[in-house]
């Protein structure tokens, strides 16, 4: 009986967690590059570990088309169940690499989209299944890993407690233009644990703003 009990308790607390298993339908770890938490649906909690990056476990084997411009529908399984923001990056797989095995270490990585809450008597976030994040119409054309993940900041009051839910796909970025993107950071790197969006307590007082960890996003 005990141990049936502790079943029971693990399987509620696996049900809180999620993946970012596929990006516009592509079938489940394919574009996406398989995560470490692809079977216990975990988080990354250290910001300093090499898995803040892609959280990787294998490398992927499919790369999903994408019009400079137009959004990306990327999937959270079953959906980004805590309260936190979405935030997407990107960066361009040098020439030569392997986009199935580029490690895309150092200052590569440019933010396209950070979410705000809305606010009020609480901070009010999407919480969604899917996020469709646009493409930046005027980056080159060519091969891009795309970190998508979702911060759960539910107690992220203490040290260490906010947790870290992601991955990286492959895209290639069709169209597009000539701008070469700034603010470029590093996963591990553009993170502090002390950052005022990581260390936070979101329930008591309740925040009146938020101020999005990383690098300024990106806009042509
Ligand atoms: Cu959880």
């Amino acid at each position: 009986m005990k141990t049936f009990a502790l079943l029971l308790a693990a399987t509620s607390a696996v049900s809180a967690h999620y993946t970012l298993p596929t990006v516009n339908g592509a079938p489940a770890w394919s574009a996406v590059r398989q995560a470490k938490n692809w079977q216990n649906n975990g988080f990354v909690g250290d910001v300093t570990s090499s898995d803040i990056r892609c959280n990787q476990l294998s490398p992927g084997n499919e790369t999903v088309a994408v019009a400079a411009g137009s959004s990306v529908k990327v999937n959270v399984n079953p959906n980004a169940y805590h309260p936190g923001p979405f935030q997407s990056y990107l960066a361009k797989v040098p020439e030569g690499q392997d986009v199935n095995k580029w490690d895309p270490t150092g200052a590569v990585w440019f933010r396209i989209y950070a979410e705000q809450p809305k606010f009020g008597s609480q901070l009010t976030w999407l919480n969604a299944a899917n996020y469709d994040v646009k493409i930046p119409p005027c980056i080159p054309a060519g091969r891009y890993l795309m970190r998508n993940e979702h911060i759960g900041l539910h107690v992220a009051q203490s040290p260490g407690g906010a947790q870290f839910y992601l991955s990286c796909a492959q895209i290639d970025v069709v169209g597009g233009g000539s701008q070469t993107p700034t603010d470029l950071a590093a996963f591990p790197g553009a993170y502090r644990a002390s950052d005022p969006g990581i260390l936070i307590n979101i329930n008591y007082p309740v925040p009146t703003s938020y101020v999005n960890p990383g690098p300024a996003t990106f806009v042509c």
